[in-house]
């Protein structure tokens, strides 16, 4: 076999070697460094990842592109499993709100927050959500991630808004370096017009919108918002169950305020992932652990909201549960693209350590999306997803905090981004 690409003198190597699954418990420390390493790609695949020599049956010529990756720190390329990455507008409005008091649902409550989007997002043509989300791709690349989930949910009960938002993903996945995966959230508030008679939405959704994803093959994965004043235990029931009849995975915004039962539900249900989890009871992070939900837990939401629960991400993985970690992108509670400052909320608010933070950024992420067997690690025969970081160990880049210490970025086995 011949390397297309050899990166050598790698001072650490993560391979997150080991089962193609969620990572759980101790299993999160598990991380397969290698000091001194270098990884050979042939095309899109590693052909190898390890430590030196390359074996005997890869051969490198002339036209292999060698990179020298001495004093830098390779991982799998980072993965970003729950964002809202395509909306219009913005809400620096609710800036000062938040300062005088303001929680997020009462901003919600009153008609704005996500309702503001939803307008915002109506207003705009699909180029110009493609430009937008297109520039917050870029920057998530620059900081070292390959693979971004994305959520519809700002058309709500304009389907057409819905459907816009869907294929926006689907274009920018054709398009652009970073793959997407997208995930239909059409119960994301409770449209101003259904306040009095929410259960006719869910009929909507229920009845109607999701065979339509779902024969428009614009969505993988089904999303609901379940909060109070949002979508209560008994309709994301309802959505979900439908969701996962027609093949769709399932994932819950679960708890992100008050608990509602939400992550009990996510383990009752099967949930692939449930998200937020900063209320959670002892007995829904259980369901989530004896069923393997992945936990995806969002901190920089509970920084920017100021919030005074926090997830238990010690918790969940001492009980032998898996934690992934993302940004929760979204004009509202989370707006940052920066996935290594997350990193770096998972270590000092969550107090994981850096080793199982990069778990929940990788394999863990991987695990979140379905794609554990495609990417999350670098072993023979996975794509060639990688980043590359201007740092000679892990605990650096979690430690020096709020930069970019990104050195290039290699996506399908091509140099996709260079500082
Ligand atoms: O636009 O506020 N939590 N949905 C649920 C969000 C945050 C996004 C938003
Ligand atoms: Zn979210």
């Amino acid at each position: 076999m011949k390397a297309t690409m050899l990166i050598e003198n790698i001072s650490q190597l993560i391979t997150m070697k080991g089962k193609n699954g969620p990572r759980q418990g101790r299993e999160m420390s598990d991380i397969g460094l290698v000091e001194n390493a270098i990884v050979a790609i042939a095309g899109d695949r590693i052909a190898y990842a390890g430590s030196g020599p390359l074996p005997n049956n890869i051969a490198i010529d002339q036209e292999t592109i060698i990179i020298d990756a001495r004093g830098k720190l390779v991982t799998p390329g980072l993965i970003d499993s729950h964002t809202h990455l395509v909306h219009g507008g913005s809400r620096e409005n609710e800036l000062e709100m938040k300062l005088k008091g303001l929680t997020y649902l009462d901003i919600l409550n009153a008609g704005g927050g996500i309702h503001s989007t939803v307008k915002a997002t109506k207003d705009a043509s699909k180029e110009d959500l493609y430009k937008k989300a297109k520039k917050s791709l870029d920057i998530m690349l620059s900081y070292g991630v390959t693979t971004v989930e994305a959520k519809s949910g700002y058309g709500i009960d304009d389907f057409e808004t819905e459907i816009k938002q869907m294929e926006v993903v689907k274009e920018l996945d054709k398009n652009h370096p970073v793959d997407l995966v997208s995930t239909f959230m059409g119960a994301h508030a409770i449209p101003k017009a259904y306040k009095d008679r929410p259960d006719d939405f869910v009929d909507i959704i229920v009845n109607d919108n999701l065979e339509r994803v779902k024969s428009l093959d614009l969505g993988e994965f089904c999303d609901v918002f379940c909060e109070e004043g949002v979508f209560t235990i008994a309709q994301s029931r309802r959505i979900l169950e439908k969701a996962k009849s027609l093949g769709f995975g399932i994932k819950i915004h679960a708890d992100e305020v008050v608990d509602l039962g939400g992550a009990k539900l996510a383990g009752d249900l099967g949930c692939v992932s449930a998200e937020h989890l900063m209320a959670s009871s002892d007995e829904g992070l259980l369901a989530l652990v004896e069923n393997q939900v992945v936990a995806n837990l969002l901190p920089g939401t509970s920084f920017n909201l100021q919030s005074k629960d926090i997830a238990r991400a010690r918790y969940i993985i001492d009980q032998g549960g898996a934690v992934a970690l993302s940004t929760d992108y979204n004009p509202g509670s989370c707006p940052t693209e920066n996935l290594q400052l997350i990193m770096t909320l998972g270590a000092l608010m969550l107090k994981m350590t850096p080793k199982e933070v990069i778990t929940a950024v990788t394999i863990n992420g991987a695990a979140a999306l379905n794609r554990q067997e495609e990417i999350g690690s670098l072993e023979t025969g996975k794509k060639a997803d990688l980043a590359i970081f201007d740092a000679s160990n892990l605990n650096y880049i979690i430690y020096h905090f709020g930069i970019n210490h990104t050195w290039g970025v290699i996506k399908s086995g091509n140099l996709v981004y260079k500082r």
